[in-house]
Formats: structure tokens, C-alpha cells, sequence
């Protein structure tokens, strides 16, 4: 029960996949996973000297507002090592939210739909493996249509499945 919601992880700095899957272990105690995508490894986008990242999304329910739920998460990822550091610069472990159901919200902190999702490959392509369907509510695209918007993707390779730490309460 609750509010579908997808979000994107990212991890560029120390053990990357051991902290995914904590990430995702982590998740499951505010939310009730429902898929986790594959994970994906990426070149990185914006600031393109740095190291590549691993990257998944997942999809969820939750009863969190989206404030709450960001609170959490921003919790969540200071437990697992985060720093402060600099836009789009390394980090251990970023999760974003990129859908929350079809609502929008729009504050100084939280942009939901993620404002930068229809030209991020590494958000994209590991979302449409889960949730290919869900549409967009400000663009009136599905995740597999802003895909298909994208053209090509290079630059991502598909590196390994997580086995969901099965979410529990
Ligand atoms: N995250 C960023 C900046 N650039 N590039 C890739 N490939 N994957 C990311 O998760 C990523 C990025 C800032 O959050
Ligand atoms: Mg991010
Ligand atoms: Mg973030």
C-alpha cells in the first residue's frame, strides 16, 4: 500500500556495489521495494573527469510525503558514508527521487518529477527495466518513451543483478 515511487541510485567513490546493495537493504526499511532494476555501469555525465559510477533504480511504495521520504533518504545516504561535496562532483552513494506516483512537487529542496531525468541515460535505461509503463506526469511520455527520446545510449553497460535483500519492515 501507499504511493508507487521510483528512485535512482548512483555510487562513483569506494566499494560501489557493496554499497548499493546496503543502500538497497537500507531502503527497505522505510519502503516496501517492489523491483530493483539491474545495475548498470555508466560513464559519468556533467563532470566527466571522474570516476565511472554504478547505477540501478528501484521501484517502491510508501506512505512518506515526498519531504519525509526525502529526509529519510538523505539520512540513509549519511549512514552510508556521504559527505557534502561538489555538484555532480564523486560520491559514495547518491539516491535520488525520480517519480512519485503522478504527482509533481515543486519547492526550493525537492523537484519530483527529478528535473534532469529526460537526459540521463543511467536514470532511463535501469528505470525502464522496472518500470517502463509509468508516465511522466509534466510530459505526458513514459520512461520507455523518454528513452526512445534519448536516440542512441552508449556508454552504460550492464554489469550485474542485485539480488533484493528482500525488503522487510
Ligand atoms: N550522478 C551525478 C552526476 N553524474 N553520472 C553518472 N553516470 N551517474 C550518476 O549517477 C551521476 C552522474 C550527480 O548526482
Ligand atoms: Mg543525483
Ligand atoms: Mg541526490
Amino acid at each position: 500500500m501507499g504511493t508507487p515511487v521510483l528512485l535512482g541510485l548512483g555510487a562513483n567513490l569506494g566499494d560501489r556495489a557493496t554499497t548499493l546493495r546496503a543502500a538497497v537493504r537500507g531502503l527497505g526499511r522505510f519502503l516496501n521495494v517492489t523491483r530493483v532494476s539491474p545495475v548498470y555501469e555508466t560513464a559519468p555525465m556533467y563532470v566527466a573527469d571522474q570516476a565511472a559510477f554504478l547505477n540501478m533504480a528501484i521501484t517502491a511504495e510508501t506512505a512518506l510525503t515526498p519531504p519525509a521520504l526525502l529526509s529519510a533518504i538523505k539520512e540513509l545516504e549519511r549512514r552510508l558514508g556521504r559527505t557534502p561535496a561538489v555538484r555532480y562532483g564523486p560520491r559514495q552513494i547518491d539516491i535520488d527521487i525520480i517519480l512519485y506516483g503522478e504527482a509533481t512537487h515543486a519547492t526550493a529542496t525537492l523537484q519530483i518529477p527529478h528535473p534532469r531525468l529526460h537526459e540521463r541515460a543511467f536514470v532511463l535505461v535501469p528505470a525502464a527495466d522496472i518500470a517502463a509503463d509509468w508516465t511522466h506526469p509534466g510530459r505526458q511520455r513514459t520512461i520507455a518513451d523518454l528513452l526512445d527520446d534519448l536516440g542512441e545510449v552508449d556508454d552504460l553497460v550492464r554489469s550485474y543483478e542485485i539480488v533484493p535483500a528482500r525488503a522487510t519492515g
